[in-house]
């Protein structure tokens, strides 16, 4: 199959499913084409199945917003006849279904039919696209799709309660790739971080103010009164300053590492002995799926789909959003004792085994194969 996916190319997690996807289908044979306005940040190969076309929007000063979205359907009409793409799969509905569904009615005119699947990530519906300016296109992007799916049930849940739904949503989770978790990094250099005796507690986002940046400084003030630790903080955003701010005012700034965006993930989680994620919401928290399949327990907030990740008691510990107190005394409880550490870290790898993409890919195949069976003409 010749499969389109559209995606934010950035270090967000959305961006991040969109281009393992893609290229796990690419090895299963198929001929992948990314259609963004860079190249995706997890997107080192481009080979004869993988393919980035880059949407160029010019910059015109009588616009005071450039229209992306129009340059992405324009462009996503020229690619689909240039290389013959027989489905879109676009993650986001805001603007990236609202785009395809453009393009699809411009090829329909021309007598080429597209069939459309939308993978709903969560800022497009809990915290954006709820927002009644975008309300009205984001129920229609999802209904004019052919194949709608979410990465989590609480995602689903929400979308069907805060917009007028008339499509099915398929639950797709996230998915991880678990044998190169397991084998990417024997030498972790964790020497370099930390002195042996100290433990390292890692976060990594987009440092916005939904990732509540300053709970995890405040859980570590109090994990490093009583044992001795590090904090790697991982990601650029606005809350980063604030964050540098209060860990200043703490006076532990010396034992907190602010790192930015780093393409080195993996080698990060490697020497790391606990994520934290104390999040508002999350649609489902990919970022502690990556840190459980490199062996490291989270502690989270008990939130969106968090919990299905997540397991108490198992591969870390949730608590309700804010309560800064449970997560240290639960990282603490986990931190505080060598073999107790090892079997959360055991547990973590185990259950992120769940999410193994060798199960999920299949999945969006047949989701592929079924919206290609029952393409809507427009
Ligand atoms: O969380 C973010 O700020 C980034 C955002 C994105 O677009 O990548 O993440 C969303 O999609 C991820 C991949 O499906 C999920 O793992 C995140 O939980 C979700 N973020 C939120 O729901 C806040």
């Amino acid at each position: 199959m010749k499969i389109g996916i559209v995606c934010y190319p950035t270090f967000g997690g959305s961006g991040v499913v969109a281009t393992e996807l893609g290229l796990e289908l690419s090895k299963r044979g198929h001929e992948i084409h990314f259609i963004t306005y860079s190249q995706p940040v997890r997107l080192e190969l481009i080979s004869n199945d993988v393919h980035f076309h880059e949407v160029n929007v010019p910059d015109y000063p009588l616009f005071h917003y450039q229209p992306y979205e129009l340059a992405l359907s324009s462009k996503l009409v020229d690619m689909v006849k240039l290389h013959k793409i027989d489905v879109l799969h676009v993650h986001y509905a805001i603007p990236h279904a609202y785009a395809a569904y453009m393009a699809k009615k411009m090829l329909h005119e021309e007598g080429i039919e597209v069939p459309i699947v939308t993978t709903l990530h969560g800022t497009d519906i809990t915290l954006v696209g709820s927002h009644p300016f975008y309300k009205s296109a984001v129920t229609f992007s999802i209904n004019k799709s052919d194949a709608v799916t979410s990465v989590s049930q609480s995602l689903k849940d929400d979308t069907l309660r805060l917009f007028d739904i008339k499509n099915d949503i398929d639950v797709v989770p996230n998915f991880i790739d678990v044998e190169k978790h397991e084998f990417h990094f024997t030498d972790c250099q964790r020497d370099l971080m930390a002195e042996p005796e100290e433990r390292i507690i890692t976060h990594i986002s987009n440092f916005r103010a939904v990732k509540r940046i300053q709970d995890i400084i405040q859980v570590f003030y109090k994990i490093q009164k009583e044992i001795p630790a590090k904090l790697m903080m991982v990601g650029e955003g606005p809350e980063k300053e604030p964050a540098e701010m209060l860990t200043e005012k703490l006076g532990i700034a010396d034992k907190v590492m602010f790192f930015g965006n780093s393409s080195e993930i993996d080698k990060i989680l490697c020497f790391s002995d606990l994520f934290l994620l104390p999040s508002e919401t999350e649609s489902f928290g990919l970022a502690a799926l990556e840190a459980m399949a490199s062996g490291v327990p989270v502690i989270s907030s008990n939130t969106g789909g968090i919990p299905e990740v997540n397991m108490h008691g198992v591969s870390g510990f949730l608590s309700e959003v804010g309560d800064i107190e449970d997560m240290a005394q639960n990282a603490l409880y986990i931190l505080k004792d060598q073999e107790r550490l090892d079997k959360f870290k055991a547990n973590a790898i185990e259950e992120s085994k769940k999410f193994d993409i060798h199960s999920i890919v299949p999945i969006y195949e047949a989701i592929y194969e079924r919206a290609l069976a029952n393409c809507i003409s427009i």
